[in-house]
């Protein structure tokens, strides 16, 4: 039974039940649908509504989303308890969001728990509210802060929600007061279809509007919310309530919100295999080795998560800047209200600075966070194998480098893993677990069980030059390269990727993180390039004219101060130069050819990772390039982007780049092998 009624001195209760989080499916709409009926029969004088498990309900059964509608329908349900002669009071704890918060807005009365949250985060899904929120919100809370919720999609604490009016009380045991509710007082409040609806405000829907164009450019759904909020203001309850519903069903069946659930669903099932689960080390106390801006970053994470940690550089002057960055980072989280004093005060209390390894002796844990250097690395791993206990895991933050070479100095490589974190290291999701060819079952179980600690969403990745992220961004860089040479400029490639849905375009985005590391790499991987292979030496010189980036206060583009960036035709010139050397003429690719050309060099790469069981899934693939390279989330990651393509005419358009290169337009044969099988990449498996 997913919901259950009992009655007590003529007061129901309630209980959603659906673990864990009380998702409302088919059963839990039918079983409020009957606990309207109860309460009606039984003439009771109140019903509390609560839900199981702590949790009142996390919103409609978004695994339901991909059937056809299955009666009752929850607006009706809702309906109904809207207008039931006997008042509903919701006793809200844990969360209520999407159908949660619409089960409690059809009730008379809201209490929250002090610590529960309540919202519409419908938009993340692609989808509008659609059993009633978009009408009764506007209603309960006035239009200002219904259309920000609804078309934001943020869910609001429980004193927000009552300064709002969204709820009545605040209460440790929302029942219990629930319970003591005066009867008169619960009498007089009339239900929330009959409240008036806000008047028309066109400045307010303009100024939304304008707003969502520029934060949620291309996202369908926050636009269509708020146009069903602005048409229902003069649509009577019940007519606006129908056009809602016709807006949620017509979304909820379109590609961006099959995109975003494609994610939500990846991102929960990024957990350790089953094989490795109960095998990981308790992380207790963990060595972050290099304090600078990755290392500082790491080291904030795991002691904003709880851990005890310490952090080892060579010197004083090392030890003072990781101190400074630490310090920086928890300012900022003070300012933001992310943690309070005594909080803060914790975080420091578990930090140790030292010069010393001997201070690594009792942690179960190190990650190096060094420099890209092969030999410092094996130093600092060897050091911390000697005075660290013999289970603990020492990991790397290396971007590219050889984990397996790395291990294999070691007296014990099986110990080794990558732990590869994306700056700034304590806000980005994303942390790739690289399995060595001799990582423990342990280790890499450790690795998730961090991930899971630091609520990072974990993908494990196998050993190659740049693992899966850095793998794919050196193709869509080459690929942006060969393309501002060989007929674009930095600025016209970047607003493609702009347009596509990226926040930033790629040289935006590099000059962010600074062309010497892409040039490292260059140079490190110069031995082994493929002669074959086209090589655009653009990048190259604009290192020689000292062009880094915003830290040298120009890159690709021009930093002039301020804050701004300024197109600079010196680099567009580059092309134009380099092109002339090269004895070739240059094309002008309009926006959407510079945008399919670099989306086909990646899903390519990520096709042969794939095939290479460096990736263990497209799925995975997908939460790396939206977790960690920016893809836009509502296009479902690169491979899900790739399935709504077709692999069949991926392949046909690779085989006509091909011809103009066919080194680096080589059509992945697992490309091939799926376009021939009439398969989708998300059915793909590695070639074992
Ligand atoms: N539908 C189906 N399954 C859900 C679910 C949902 N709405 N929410 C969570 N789950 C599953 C999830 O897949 C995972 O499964 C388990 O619950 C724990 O989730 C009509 C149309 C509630 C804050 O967008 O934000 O209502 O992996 O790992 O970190 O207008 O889940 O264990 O098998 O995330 O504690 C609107 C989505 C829906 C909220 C809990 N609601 N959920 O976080 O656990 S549309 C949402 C969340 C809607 C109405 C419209 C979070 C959470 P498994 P978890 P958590």
């Amino acid at each position: 039974m997913q919901v259950t009624m009992r009655s007590e001195n003529h007061v129901g209760y309630v209980t959603l039940s659906n673990p864990p989080v009380n998702a409302i499916g088919q059963a839990l709409r039918q079983g409020l649908l009957e606990a309207v009926r109860w309460a009606e029969r039984d003439r009771l004088d109140r019903v509390i509504v609560f839900g199981a498990g702590g949790v009142f309900a996390a919103g409609a059964d978004a695994k339901e989303f991909d059937s056809p509608p299955q009666v009752p329908h929850l607006p009706e349900v809702l309906n109904a308890i809207d207008e039931s002669f006997v008042p509903w009071i919701a006793a809200i704890e844990g969360v209520a969001l999407g159908g949660g918060a619409e089960i409690a807005m059809a009730c008379r009365m809201r209490i929250m728990a002090p610590d529960a949250r309540i919202g519409l985060p419908e938009v993340t899904l692609g989808v509008i509210p659609g059993a009633g929120g978009t009408a009764r919100l506007p209603r309960l809370v006035g239009l200002q802060k219904a259309v920000e919720m609804i078309t934001m999609g943020k869910p609001i604490g429980a004193q927000e929600a009552r300064s709002a009016g969204l709820v009545h009380a605040v209460e440790d045991d929302p029942i219990e007061a629930a319970f003591m509710v005066n009867s008169e007082e619960l009498g007089c409040i009339v239900p929330t279809w009959e409240f008036h609806a806000p008047a028309h405000d066109p400045d307010l829907f303009h100024m939304a509007r304008e707003n969502l164009k520029a934060k949620m450019a291309g996202q369908e759904a926050p636009l269509r919310a708020l146009e069903v909020i602005e048409a229902g203001l003069s649509l009577p309850f019940h007519q606006a309530l129908t056009q809602e519903r016709q807006v949620f069903l017509e979304l909820k069946t379109g590609p961006q919100a099959k995109a975003l659930r494609h994610i939500f669903f990846a991102q929960r099932a990024a957990k350790a295999p089953a094989h490795l689960r109960g095998v990981a080390l308790e992380v207790r106390h963990a060595v972050v080795v290099g304090g600078g801006t990755m290392g500082a970053g790491i080291a904030y994470a795991l002691l904003a998560a709880g851990l005890q940690v310490t952090v080892l550089e060579a010197d004083a002057a090392g030890l003072q800047r990781a101190e400074d960055t630490i310090g920086k980072l928890t300012e900022a989280s003070l300012r933001r209200g992310i943690i309070d004093a005594a909080q803060a005060a914790d975080q420091r209390r578990r930090m140790t600075l030292s010069t010393q390894y001997s201070e690594a002796a009792s942690a179960q844990l190190a990650i190096e966070a060094v420099f890209e250097d092969m030999a410092v690395k094996h130093e600092i791993l060897a050091k911390l194998e000697a005075v660290m206990p013999a289970d603990a895991v020492l990991a790397t933050n290396t971007s590219y480098l050889d984990v397996n070479e790395m291990a294999a100095r070691l007296m014990d490589p099986t110990r080794v893993i990558g732990l590869h974190f994306f700056a700034p290291a304590h806000i980005m999701k994303l942390l790739e677990i690289v399995q060595g060819a001799q990582s423990s079952d342990r280790a890499i179980s450790t690795g998730y069980a961090l991930a899971k600690r630091l609520g990072k969403v974990p993908v494990l990745a196998g050993v190659c030059d740049g693992f899966i992220g850095n793998r794919i961004l050196a193709r869509y860089r080459e690929a942006a390269d060969t393309v501002f040479m060989d007929g674009s400029t930095p600025w016209d490639v970047d607003e493609a990727m702009v347009d596509f849905g990226y926040a930033m375009g790629p040289y935006e985005a590099q000059d962010l993180s600074g062309l010497d590391i892409a040039h490292a790499n260059r140079q490190r991987q110069a031995p082994t390039r493929d002669p074959n292979r086209r090589y655009i030496p653009i990048a190259d010189r604009m290192i020689e004219l000292g062009k880094l980036g915003r830290k040298t206060g120009a890159g690709w583009y021009r930093y002039p101060g301020g804050g701004g960036k300024v197109e600079d035709p010196i680099v567009a010139d580059l092309a134009i130069e380099e092109a002339h050397f090269a004895g070739m003429s240059r094309t002008d690719y309009s926006g959407p050819e510079i945008c399919r050309r670099l989306l086909l060099a990646m899903i390519n790469e990520a096709a042969d990772i794939l095939d290479a069981g460096i990736a263990q899934s497209a799925s995975d693939i997908d939460l790396v390039t939206v977790f960690g390279y920016g893809f836009p989330r509502w296009r479902g990651g690169l491979m899900d982007y790739a399935d709504s393509l077709g692999v069949k005419a991926i392949v046909a358009q690779l085989e006509i780049l091909a011809r103009e290169d066919p080194v680096a337009w080589k059509v992945s044969p697992l490309l091939r092998r799926c376009a021939e099988a009439g398969q989708s990449l998300a059915e793909a498996r590695p070639k074992l």
